[in-house]
């Protein structure tokens, strides 16, 4: 491991340290063998259950293990209350729907939601559904209706997906928002498009206060975080930054500031 790595990753580790305190008081098996790491001689092997980057895949390319690890990984960490704790806070105001902190701050959610699933399977990165080709509600999650408590609340999830023809007709507005030289231009039709197929999937997506409990929706999120990332690196994008300043560029309830979630590869994962 470079030292650019060791780097990132104390960062990184401190952030989430700070900011998802639940992470620090559950100690499953995988987090104990992952602390005790340097002591373990034949660490090389180990390799394969702690990977250095990782890699968000397309849902409809996932394996039936992948499928089932990230279905397992979710109910792990529903039944802990982490997801009910993330839930919540997405219920709260941090100002997370408005076009310029929409994908900063909802990249620090994932991020957070995806080192929750590695307390119990370190190998699970959350995949993306992209609904640019899918002709539909991805099937293997769709018998997938979760219970979630949340410290104020029970959740019963449901959903009652439109028809295909809804679902392409609202993705066909993503080359149009890929084309744009801004930021501003860029995210406020991604943002149309992000609410749009919340509304498409209905039931517990439709309603912002309750959303983060289907599974779906980090499926759905990390898309559109793999779209502004494509977006990004274009040269439309051109590296462009959201325009953030202040308390605006600070991604609460967390300390992440805007400038901590420019590059994915310093939060440790890919798109692949
Ligand atoms: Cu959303």
């Amino acid at each position: 491991m470079d030292e650019g790595h060791d780097e990132h990753g104390a960062k990184r580790t401190s952030l989430l340290l700070r900011n998802l305190p639940i992470l620090n008081r559950s100690m499953t098996f995988a987090r104990m063998l992952e602390e005790s790491k340097r002591s373990i001689p034949n660490l090389k092997e180990l390799k394969w259950l702690f990977p250095t980057v990782c890699h968000r895949k397309n849902q409809a390319e996932l394996t039936d293990t992948e499928k089932a690890r990230y279905i397992c990984a979710f109910n792990m960490i529903n039944a802990d209350g982490t997801l009910g704790q993330l839930v919540d806070i997405h219920q709260d105001m941090h100002m997370q729907h408005t076009n310029a902190r929409l994908l900063p701050w909802h990249r620090v959610f994932l991020h957070l939601f995806e080192e929750a699933l590695h307390n119990y399977h370190p190998d699970v990165c959350v995949p993306y559904w992209d609904w640019t080709t899918s002709t539909g509600f991805p099937d293997w999650l769709a018998p997938v209706l979760p219970v979630v408590h949340t410290p104020t609340r029970t959740i019963n999830v449901v959903r009652s997906p439109g028809s295909e023809s809804w679902l392409s007709s609202i993705a066909a507005g993503v080359p149009t928002a890929m084309a744009k030289t801004t930021y501003a231009d860029f995210t406020a039709p991604i943002n149309g498009i992000h609410g749009s197929v919340h509304v498409w999937v209905g039931g517990t997506m439709s309603d912002p206060s309750v959303s983060p409990a289907d599974p779906v929706f980090w499926l759905h999120h990390a898309n559109l975080d793999r779209l502004w990332w494509a977006w990004y690196q274009s040269p439309q994008g051109n590296h462009q930054n959201p325009p953030l300043t202040g308390s605006d560029a600070i991604m609460d309830p967390w300390t992440y500031n805007e400038s901590d979630v420019r590059n994915i590869a310093s939060l440790g994962y890919a798109y692949v």
